[in-house]
Formats: C-alpha cells, sequence, structure tokens
C-alpha cells in the first residue's frame, strides 16, 4: 500500500452538476476553508464545457485568468488547488492526437501555477470502441495507462498529486461488474503508486462507510482512497437540501483513508454545516456526536442570518431548518416530531388530538414566521439557497393548519370534502413531473410501485 507520502486530504468538491458556483463563492468558500483547516479544494463542475463536453479545447485567455486567481487564493490561505479534468465521454484512448490534447491543457494549467489534478472517469457509458479494446484489452488498463502517461511526464517531478475516479466508483456499481470485469483489480496492477483513486462508499449517496468496506477495498487498489463524500450532494434531487451534519463515518475511517473530499450542496450557501462538522469530525479526538457538532456549527452559522427587519432568525428557528433539510436518509429530531404530530392529526378525530394540536400549531407558525424572516435576511444569495424549499413547506403546513381547522370545527371529509382556495387542481403539486411521481412510486425498500397496485 503507498500514498507516496502525500499529505492527508481534508476538503471540498466542487463536483456537482448545474450550474457551478460563482468566483465570488469560490473565493467565500477559500476563507471558511482556511478558518477550518481545511487544506484541499478541486474544481471539477460537470458543467463548466471545459471540464467535460469540451475537454479537447484549451481554455481561452479570460477563463484561464479565472483560474489562476483561484490557483493564487489558494495558495495564500495554504490549501492545495486540483484541477479536475473528464475527457471519458467522447476520449479514443488509443489515438495519439488525444493525448497530445489531453497533455496540452495539463500543461496550461501547470503554467497558470497549478501543480495537482484529478482526472475522472466516473459518470460515463461502459463501453469501448474496438480500437481502444485492441490497444489495451480493458477500460481499466485504457484509463490507468493515460492517467499514469500525464502523471509521469508532467506531475511527478513537481511533487504534483494527481487522483483518478473510477468509472466504478462506489461498491453497488463494482458488483455490477460497471467498468467491465474485475476492473479495480485491473487498477490496482496498472495505475502507478503515486496515484491516488476517489471512492464513493457501499453507494453513490452512502449513508454509512464502515472502517471493513475500506480494508476490501484496498486490498483490491493496492493504495487507501480519497474518499468523493456525496452524503450533502442535492444534485440528484433539487427539491431537497442537506443541511444536516456529517454523519454516518466512524472516527476509524479516518487511518483507512488517505483524505476526505465532501461534494456537497449546489447551492453554496446551504453547506456551511457540512464544512464545520467536516472539520470537527476531522479534529475530534476520543467520542464525537453528530448531533452536538450540528448545533455548534448551527450557532457559528446563525450571525450570518442577519436581517434587515427587527425580528432576528433565532437559534430554534435555525435548528428547525436545519431538522426540515436534514439529511438524504435522516430527517432531523425537530422534523421527525413535527412529521409525527401532522400525520396523527391527519389520520385522528380532534378528540385525541392532546397535547399535539398546540405544538403543531407552535412549529407551523414558526416555520411562516422564519420563511418570512429569511426574506429578510441582508444576504441575498442564503436567501434564494432556501427560498424553494422553505417556500414550499410553508405552504404544505398551512394547507395542513386550515385543515385542522377545518376538521377541529367540526368538518367531515366522508360528508362535506375540504378544499383550499390555495390548491386549485393544476396550480400547486401540478406538472408532468408530480404526475410521474403518482403513477410510480416506491416502497421504503426501494422496490418500485405501479399505481394500480
Ligand atoms: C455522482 C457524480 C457527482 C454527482 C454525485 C451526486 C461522483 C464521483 N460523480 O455520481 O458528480 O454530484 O453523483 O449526484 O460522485
Amino acid at each position: 500500500m503507498d500514498n507516496a507520502g502525500h499529505p492527508f486530504l481534508k476538503g471540498v468538491i466542487e463536483g456537482f452538476y448545474g450550474r457551478p458556483w460563482s468566483q465570488q463563492q469560490r473565493l467565500e468558500l477559500l476563507g471558511w476553508m482556511q478558518a477550518l483547516e481545511l487544506n484541499t479544494y478541486l474544481y471539477c463542475p460537470k458543467d463548466d464545457l471545459k471540464h467535460r463536453a469540451l475537454w479537447r479545447d484549451c481554455y481561452t485567455t479570460d477563463e484561464l485568468q479565472g483560474l489562476r486567481e483561484l490557483i493564487e487564493a489558494c495558495r495564500d490561505r495554504g490549501i492545495e488547488f486540483l484541477y479536475g479534468i473528464a475527457p471519458g465521454l467522447t476520449i479514443r484512448y488509443s489515438v495519439d492526437g488525444e493525448m497530445e490534447l489531453l497533455r496540452a491543457r495539463f500543461r496550461q494549467l501547470v503554467e497558470a501555477g497549478c501543480r495537482s489534478f484529478a482526472i475522472l472517469f466516473d459518470d460515463i457509458p461502459d463501453e469501448m470502441a474496438e480500437v481502444d479494446r485492441a490497444a489495451f484489452g480493458s477500460l481499466a488498463k485504457a484509463q490507468c495507462e493515460t492517467a499514469n502517461t500525464i502523471f509521469n511526464e508532467q506531475l511527478a517531478k513537481r511533487d504534483g498529486r494527481l487522483i483518478f475516479c473510477p468509472t466504478p466508483y462506489c461498491q453497488r456499481m463494482a458488483d455490477d461488474q460497471h467498468g467491465g470485469a474485475d476492473y479495480l483489480g485491473e487498477v490496482g496492477r496498472h495505475l502507478a503508486n503515486g496515484i491516488d483513486i476517489f471512492w464513493t462508499g457501499p453507494e453513490i449517496i452512502s449513508r454509512e462507510i464502515t472502517v471493513e468496506s475500506l480494508v476490501a477495498l484496498q486490498n483490491a487498489v493496492r493504495r487507501k482512497p480519497v474518499l468523493w463524500d456525496n452524503l450533502h450532494a442535492n444534485d440528484y434531487d433539487m427539491t431537497r437540501l442537506f443541511l444536516g451534519p456529517y454523519s454516518g463515518r466512524p472516527l476509524g475511517l479516518r487511518e483507512q483513508v488517505a483524505g476526505f473530499m465532501i461534494n456537497p450542496n449546489c447551492e453554496f450557501e446551504a453547506n456551511f454545516v457540512a464544512l464545520k462538522t467536516l472539520a470537527s469530525y476531522l479534529g475530534a479526538t476520543g467520542s464525537w456526536s453528530s448531533r452536538d457538532a450540528c448545533g455548534e456549527a448551527l450557532a457559528a452559522w446563525l450571525p450570518r442570518f442577519s436581517t434587515v427587519g427587527e425580528d432576528s432568525v433565532t437559534l430554534d428557528d435555525l435548528t428547525l431548518l436545519c431538522d426540515a433539510f436534514y439529511l438524504p436518509h435522516e430527517n432531523g429530531e425537530l422534523a421527525e416530531q413535527l412529521y409525527d404530530d401532522v400525520r396523527w392529526i391527519v389520520t385522528q378525530s380532534p378528540g385525541d388530538w392532546g397535547e399535539r394540536q398546540d405544538r403543531l400549531r407552535k412549529r407551523i407558525r414558526q416555520v411562516v414566521g422564519l420563511a418570512r424572516k429569511l426574506t429578510e435576511v441582508h444576504r441575498r444569495e442564503l436567501f434564494y439557497a432556501f427560498n424553494r424549499q422553505v417556500w414550499e413547506l410553508r405552504e404544505e403546513l398551512e394547507l395542513i393548519e386550515q385543515f385542522m381547522e377545518w376538521k377541529r370545527a367540526g368538518g367531515d371529509t366522508a360528508t362535506k370534502p375540504f378544499h383550499s382556495g390555495n390548491y386549485l387542481p393544476g396550480t400547486c403539486r401540478g406538472g408532468l413531473v408530480r404526475r410521474l411521481q403518482q403513477l410510480i412510486s416506491f416502497r421504503a425498500d426501494g422496490s418500485l410501485v405501479p399505481a394500480d397496485e
């Protein structure tokens, strides 16, 4: 096992689909990272055309200037800047001209001051052109040789780092033999020792990552992987937002990897808790609680929510916001309680509501108040980051509140249906996607349920 004595990577990947962060947001990110002692930033926004679709073209002088500014800003803050390129959609591995174009791009970035890189072969078709198969035998070998050539020619002598993202980058893909039989074994054998590899865990979005799973992986790839952690990524479902803490990774995992890099929410401002709790996890000694770390992160985040109005966002408001948009597989405590109360009130008769009705009413009013306060936040990007989701939550809760009052006043859906003026057919909850979702849904175990079942 060899990770070539490189420093342990702790940081952020700008690696999601969708609108990349702005330059100003990136500079802000670097400030947060420096304060949190996170040491690595990887630039690889999927929808920067030159990162993937136009990987063959060099950057223009203007574009390069933006990257140069980031490289310098990283250097000033003691952060390693990594530039990521993803040629896998269209590259012909065996064609000399292709290698030349790749070399030119690396050279351009090296000249701009970048010394570390990532070459990404994720999310590409699981197939190879015949010429490539004839030349290399397998996709893994073609990709490894491409990475080795660049590394040996341009990076090794500069003490530059290269991270390789395999085509099967999680255990489920490897088990499905995505990328070919024994892809990871081939990577272990062919990828140069000094090159690192990315891994997202058992799944693309891994709820938990165990020490044992990584020991098995290390045996295949013959090095410790760098975690590409998608726990907070929301590009696959933009109706959601993940404001909860880093979690589901035991402290012992830190010895089994060469670094932790998170690829978080597309909305830059939504990532403060993710970053701060990652830093807290990485610095923890003895025991560590993700919920406690979350509380600390929210307290540190609160001043960012100053408003133009008299009414300020409170820590309890922020906890409610965070709990309502927590993690992919988990709601926060307050959201779980709110959900239980709503379920009870919707399904039981008012005589059995007990103390739940007051608690729920208070929470609904709090969400309505929070939605209003957020519209008054000075930092507009912060407000825009949540507006869509908070708006939707408020709408649903106000509907529930109306339904609750109607039920309490003796309303009975069996005799006289409830109507809300805000929910006219075809407006809220309308559109093709919602209708498709009603035709096909999923059980809790992930199995599919067609509408007529
Ligand atoms: C992926 C993509 C990543 C995306 C994430 C979440 C990797 C290595 N690649 O598969 O760009 O943001 O899922 O949708 O994770």
